[in-house]
């Protein structure tokens, strides 16, 4: 027996480190959460436990498949390794002849966030930059809320995590803690907590207030919040003299913000509010965790940049355990630009953003998509308005290859479908985007059947289109290298071996050190006057006005029989991973949608009927439960299951920054459809 240290690489904020135990005939017989590692401790989670279980998955693809039936049909005949490549070689070589690299379209998705197969790095980049492939922006998740801070804070964040535990109060505003960054949860549970979140989520249930305003009116919350604030004498007047610019500008655009026109616009009582502020004054220093999923909506970055005053307003940014966290992602500075060589690209090219593909596939400026490459992503259930996504993965010109564990939505409309490793079979180097650390994954075990990791399959593809540079055929630990080549990393004295030896390290940006000798994490504003700009010249060039402002979300559901539909993490996956997997399909079981009592009643909603879920995009099934866990105007349920299209009825449109998608601005109707469901009422 012997264990070897690996990483999670789902496209979750916690970033576990686990330890795989291997038997002497080099079988993985057990994967635990790493004891040593300062945030992981120990556990892993619900939806990671039977990672082995999954590996094993009958449904696992294990060869590479050609399609033989129509796309979307699911027919398809092994075929060997050689044949696949050859093929796509061939295509590609067609292609680039008639409309250029640029109709190829890398689409990586956040299967896995790691640096070297994952949404980070990404492999095949160097391919695709020498053939000139159009650059692929992932911007599914939570491009929006960054771009927003970036124009207050320019920091995504201001504490380390594990600082919490000397919080004043915790305010998770758009985060279903418990449930999609569980770890944070021991730093935090001593704490007070207040969550502002439409859906009384299990983390609100915990709180120990909850706020539920209306979908996308968070902006107008935070002016509210900041105005009552200022109003009550608790405006940090020293810290927004020394550290802030534009202040007096913003006070003054929060004389409309009353807090009877707070409450009205986003559908709370006066008082919800008052209370919250009294907490805010009362708790310093206010350490406020943004989620992603307040800036899934029309004016999401917007509302993230607004949020991010509130901290500045009370100075809590001056403490160690207070500002705001959204992301510590910014915080890995890896040299991207040795390990990808963006000056292999033949000349300019366009960039395509994840949240277009429907668009995209359908009309575009420039040559058309005729390549599609899907790895790491299920945009037939993950993607906004999917039955634009369906009728564009049906176009019989469009060459489509999908590299997976399992057959999906998705690759049942691949022409070809290649076979992809898992995490505990290949080399990573993994993230957070809530702890300070970079977590090594060392490959535990052989590949199964003939899967191949992403890096292999890219240098294999070179290599069928006679490619001569050398640069595409770097092996993984030449790219870790080439990652790690930075004044930083060399400083710490950190390299591969030293990654390998230790499973993890903690980033050099820190102040170094670990546990109890751990010098503070003390960063700083990094916008151009390195000051919390309430007021900036740069957003307003970007078309978003020199202030924080509100503008309400573009789907309201406010009028009867309308409800904003809030598609949130589910307890048993982690988007559409493994959803479709034996195990998962054995605990869990389609999810239904929830809405509140009394919007049930004026709809004539039976608990437990069948539902439509419809807007003129598409519609749903799903079983209807009467539940608190939805505020009226609000129906909830989880995302990534498959076989139910909850991604039909949003709407594929950009965000008001960076391209984002805009799923919880999403306005639908509900309608029974089981002619019993009235008989049981
Ligand atoms: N178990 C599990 N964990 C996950 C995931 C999963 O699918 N399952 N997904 C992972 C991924 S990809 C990500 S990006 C993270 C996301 O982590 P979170 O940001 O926690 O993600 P969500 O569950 O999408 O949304 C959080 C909360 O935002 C609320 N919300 C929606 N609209 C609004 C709004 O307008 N205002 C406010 N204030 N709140 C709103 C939702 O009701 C939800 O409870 O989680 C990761 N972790
Ligand atoms: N309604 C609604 N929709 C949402 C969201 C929401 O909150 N509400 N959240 C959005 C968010 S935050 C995100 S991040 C996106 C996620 O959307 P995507 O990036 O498309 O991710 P997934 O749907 O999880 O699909 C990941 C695919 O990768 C595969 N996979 C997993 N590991 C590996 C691997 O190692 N190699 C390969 N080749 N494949 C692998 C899985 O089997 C799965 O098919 O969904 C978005 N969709
Ligand atoms: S999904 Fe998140 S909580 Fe679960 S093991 Fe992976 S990183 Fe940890
Ligand atoms: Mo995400």
């Amino acid at each position: 027996m012997k264990t070897i240290v690996g990483a999670c690489p789902l496209d979750c904020p916690d970033g576990c480190s686990w330890v795989v135990t291997v038997d002497d005939d080099g079988k993985a017989v057990k994967l635990r959460g790493n004891a040593d590692h300062p945030y992981t401790r120990g556990g892993l989670c619900k939806k990671v436990n039977p990672w082995l279980t999954y590996a094993a998955d009958p449904s696992r693809l294990m060869q590479p498949l050609r399609r033989t039936g129509p796309k979307g049909s699911g027919s398809f005949e092994p075929i060997s390794w050689d044949d696949a490549l050859a093929e796509i070689a061939e295509r590609f070589h067609a292609i680039i002849d008639e409309h250029g690299g640029e109709a190829i379209w890398p689409f990586y998705g956040t299967g896995n966030v790691g640096w070297l197969q994952g949404a980070s790095g990404p492999a095949g980049a160097r391919l695709w930059n020498l053939l000139g492939a159009s650059q692929h922006q992932v911007s599914i998740c939570s491009v929006s809320g960054h771009i927003g801070l970036s124009y207050t804070s320019a920091i995504s964040t201001t504490f380390d995590p594990e600082a919490l535990h000397e919080a004043g109060l915790v305010l998770l505003w758009g985060s279903n803690t418990l449930v999609t960054n569980q770890h944070l949860w021991p730093f935090i549970e001593n704490r007070p907590i207040v969550v502002i979140d439409p859906v009384r989520t299990r983390t609100a249930a915990r709180a120990d207030l909850h706020i539920a305003p209306r979908p996308g009116t968070d902006a107008a919350l935070a002016l509210g919040l900041c105005r009552a604030i200022v109003d009550r004498g608790g405006a940090d007047e020293a810290f927004l003299a020394e550290r802030t610019t534009g202040w007096e500008a913003f006070r003054e655009s929060l004389d409309e913000w009353t807090i009877e026109r707070t409450a009205a616009e986003c559908g709370l009582d006066p008082s919800e509010i008052e209370q919250l502020v009294t907490l805010i004054l009362e708790t310093a220093p206010l350490a406020l965790k943004l989620g992603q999923g307040m800036q899934r909506s029309s004016q999401g970055g917007q509302a993230a940049r607004v949020i991010s005053c509130l901290p500045a307003v009370t100075g809590s940014y001056a403490h160690r355990a207070g500002g705001l966290s959204y992301s510590t992602g910014s915080q890995y500075r890896y040299n991207s630009v040795a390990a990808t060589r963006p000056d292999l690209r033949p000349g300019p090219v366009r960039t395509l953003a994840m949240t277009n593909l429907g668009a995209n596939l359908h009309e575009i400026d420039g040559p058309p998509v005729k390549a599609l490459v899907v790895y790491g992503a299920n945009p037939m259930v993950s993607n906004p308005q999917l039955n634009l996504v369906r009728s564009g993965l049906e176009r019989e010109d469009l060459f489509t290859v999908a590299i997976d564990l399992y057959p999906t939505e998705t690759t049942a409309y691949a022409d070809i479908v290649l076979p992809s490793t898992m995490q505990h079979e290949q080399n990573e180097l993994s993230d957070s985007f809530a702890h300070l650390y970079a977590n090594w994954n060392e490959p535990a075990v052989e590949p199964r059947g003939e899967c191949l990791p992403h890096t292999e399959i890219f240098r294999r593809l070179a290599k069928a289109m006679g490619v001569e540079e050398p640069a595409v055929y770097a092996t993984d630990h030449e790219i870790v290298t080439a990652l790690l080549d930075t004044e930083e990393w060399r400083e710490a004295g950190i390299d591969l071996a030293v990654l390998r030896e230790r499973g993890f390290v903690r980033l050099p940006n820190t102040g170094g050190g670990s546990g109890a000798d751990r010098d503070d994490f003390n960063p700083q504003f990094a916008t151009a006057s390195n000051l919390f700009e309430f007021e900036s010249e740069r957003a307003d060039r970007d078309g978003h006005g020199a202030l924080p402002r509100y503008l309400p979300p573009s789907e309201p559901a406010v009028g009867a029989g309308e409800y904003a539909l809030v598609a949130i993490g589910s307890d048993y996956h982690v988007n559409s991973v493994f959803a479709g997997t034996e195990r998962v399909q054995s605990v869990a079981s389609a999810p239904p949608v929830v809405v509140h009592a009394d919007d049930a009643e004026r709809d004539g909603l039976v608990d437990g009927s069948t539902v439509s879920i419809h807007n003129d995009r598409g519609s749903f099934t799903a079983e209807l439960r009467i539940g608190d866990d939805a505020r009226p105007g609000v129906a909830t349920m989880s995302k990534g299951w498959w076989g139910q299209a909850v991604n039909a009825t949003v709407k594929e449109q950009d965000s008001d920054m960076g391209r984002g998608a805009i799923y919880h601005d999403n306005r639908v109707s509900i309608t029974a459809i089981t002619p019993d469901a009235a008989a049981r009422s």
